[in-house]
């Protein structure tokens, strides 16, 4: 494996809690088993190409302030090639088993649209070669159709078809990308399919642009044999004033509505939850009642500022209340914890990157041995469990079962008279998560 980029960092270990060593694990130990599986199988942590190898630290204010080693050549899938060494070698050192891309993290494009084909074929056989040499497999790849000005109206929602026509242009070539390095699934994040103002705006037509766009992806996927899941990713607004993926009911129903139920599940990420007005646990919540909990972008927002801030989650209360749902829904379908995150503007160290992967990967161990005990350990199945036994015979029963009428909850509600107080003991409940952590 090279050792070129980050010479000064070692293959992390795992010390366990008591350790002061900053580069090594506490709680991310990938062989303990937790219910049965390894911690690596339950929480597949993937690498974010675009925040840990693309991202310059630059703002609106200021100019970037991460300077890469790989950036010495001029010539694209030179440094591209370079830009996959350092990322392999990081990801490697972080024992991360996956990572996730949009087309462009790979490699610049041009607007040339046969040369950037060339561009991603040469670039993942690259990456094909260092997946078989560390083992790291592809959790999903993506299109970005949204940086380039020609999608400043959308892409697949675009009102100009030709502009359409160049995003199915790259959502094919994605998708040959991803299926030649095995992928396993692929992700369609909604960036600019929206709108800004209603006034220029057939929203009616370009949802059904959208829904026609994602059919044709995804025909052409499963033609060339592709079998894994398609996500959808939600998020409320930003770019966009308004984006049709706003949150996970939104996506459900979209999907419902144009029949793309059978191939899609949603790809959820904290800070777009945030965004949405929802807290993380209720997004996965939705997602999983629906059975469609694929994957998860994880990162956190800040409270006091309302956009996608997009750092290392930290919140152990928080996470846990995930852990918990992510457990009850059996896993991810097919996804994985990806680290849609970035470390700050001013966080120049090359230390800092692989800091931030380790808070975030033992943020997600704690919680998950944490929820674990809780669900083995704590009254706490059995009393939500209790809380609807009211539904589990009698009357109760033949409601669910759809036999009551409305004049039969009449005659009920006369027969019991007034219903005594039930709490919901919500304090009490919070205080074993405080307990288990
Ligand atoms: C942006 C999104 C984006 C997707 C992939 O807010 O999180 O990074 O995950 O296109
Ligand atoms: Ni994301
Ligand atoms: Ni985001």
């Amino acid at each position: 494996m090279n050792n070129a980029y980050f010479s000064k960092i070692p293959v992390i270990p795992f010390e366990g809690k008591s350790t002061d060593n900053p580069l090594a694990f506490r709680w991310y130990n990938e062989h303990q088993i937790v219910a049965g599986k390894t911690m690596k199988e339950h929480l597949r942590f993937a690498c974010a190409y675009w925040h840990s190898f693309c991202g310059t630290g630059a703002d609106p204010f200021g100019s970037p302030t991460h300077m890469f080693p790989w950036d010495t050549t001029n010539d694209a899938v030179d440094k591209a090639r370079q830009k996959m060494d350092a990322a392999f070698e990081f990801m490697h050192k972080l024992s991360l088993p996956f990572y996730c891309f949009h087309d462009v993290d790979l490699v610049d494009f041009t607007d040339d649209v046969i040369d950037n084909e060339k561009r991603l074929q040469l670039i993942t056989d690259h990456a094909a070669q260092h997946q078989k040499a560390t083992g790291i497999s592809l959790l999903w790849g993506t299109a970005n159709l949204f940086s380039n000005t020609r999608y400043m109206n959308g892409a697949s929602t675009n009102p100009d078809f030709h502009v359409l026509a160049h995003a199915g242009a790259q959502v094919k070539a994605a998708i040959d990308a991803t299926i030649k390095l095995n992928g396993a699934n692929y992700v369609f994040w909604g960036g600019r399919e929206g709108y800004m103002s209603l006034l220029n705006t057939n929203m009616k037509r370009e949802k059904e642009h959208l829904a026609k766009f994602l059919h044709l992806a995804k025909d052409y996927a499963r033609k060339n044999g592709f079998k894994g899941k398609f996500f959808i990713e939600p998020k409320p607004c930003e770019p966009s004033k308004h984006q049709y993926d706003y949150d996970c009911e939104t996506v459900i129903g979209f999907l419902r509505q144009y029949d793309l139920l059978n191939d899609f599940s949603l790809n959820i990420e904290v800070n777009h939850a945030t965004l949405a007005g929802h807290t993380f646990q209720h997004e996965l919540q939705v997602a999983a009642d629906a059975g469609l909990l694929g994957s998860m972008d994880a990162n956190r927002g800040d409270y006091q500022n309302g956009w996608d801030t997009d750092q290392f989650p930290n919140n152990i209360v928080e996470l846990t209340e995930a852990m918990l749902v992510i457990l009850e829904a059996g896993g991810f379908g097919g996804g994985g914890i990806n680290f849609d995150a970035k470390i700050r503007r001013n966080s120049t160290d090359p230390e800092d990157l692989f800091m931030a992967h380790i808070g975030g990967m033992d943020s997600f161990a704690r919680a998950l041995l944490t929820a674990n005990d809780i669900l083995e350990k704590s009254p706490y199945k059995t009393f939500r469990a209790n809380r609807y036994a009211s539904f589990d015979n009698g009357k109760g029963k033949d409601f669910e079962s759809g036999n009551l009428t409305l004049e039969d909850l009449r005659t009920y509600a006369i027969e019991k008279g007034e219903p005594s107080k039930i709490s919901g003991k919500q304090e009490w409940l919070e205080n074993i998560i405080n307990q288990y952590i």
